[in-house]
């Protein structure tokens, strides 16, 4: 048994589609728990947190653009192996090749947008999900 805690966040795109209540659905319905759930305005020092890895990288500018569009869901996840279960809950980064029955494949749209307008985040690793998730809810227990 390998209880875990993750970071998912519904992205600016997800919350303007009125897409947060079936990211939830999909996650309670797999059996995993909500531990925090809060609808947050990002700010460029969050971001520049979450996605220190990703910092320099072409993509970099706009997915903090992109990510300061609108509100996102902060959600803490907690379930057995939920860290990789997420992941496949939520299919490939590029919603163009997430498979079907997946949150990207089943629900992201193919209008010309970038790749970062895919839904959700969800943390890949247990030390990206325990930084993520100190990042969000510094609070959290
Ligand atoms: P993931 O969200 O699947 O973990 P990632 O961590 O590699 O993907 O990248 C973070 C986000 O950056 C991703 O959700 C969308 C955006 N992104 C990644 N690769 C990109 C690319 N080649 N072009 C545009 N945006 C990209
Ligand atoms: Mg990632």
């Amino acid at each position: 048994q390998t209880l875990e805690r993750t970071l998912v966040l519904v992205k600016p795109d997800g919350v303007r589609r009125g897409l947060t209540g079936e990211v939830i659905r999909r996650i309670e319905q797999k059996g995993y728990t909500l531990v925090r759930l809060e609808l947050r305005d990002a700010t460029p020092e969050l971001l520049a947190a979450h996605y220190a890895e990703h910092e320099g990288k072409p993509f970099y500018e706009p997915l903090v653009e992109f990510m300061l569009s609108g509100p996102v869901a902060a959600i803490v996840v907690e379930g057995q192996r939920c860290i990789e279960g997420f992941r496949s809950l939520a299919g490939a980064t590029d919603p163009t090749a997430a498979a079907p029955g997946t949150i990207r494949g089943d629900l992201g749209r193919d209008w010309g947008l970038a790749v970062q307008q895919n839904l959700v985040h969800g943390s890949d690793s247990p030390e990206s999900a325990a930084r993520e998730i100190s990042i969000w809810f510094p609070s959290a227990d």
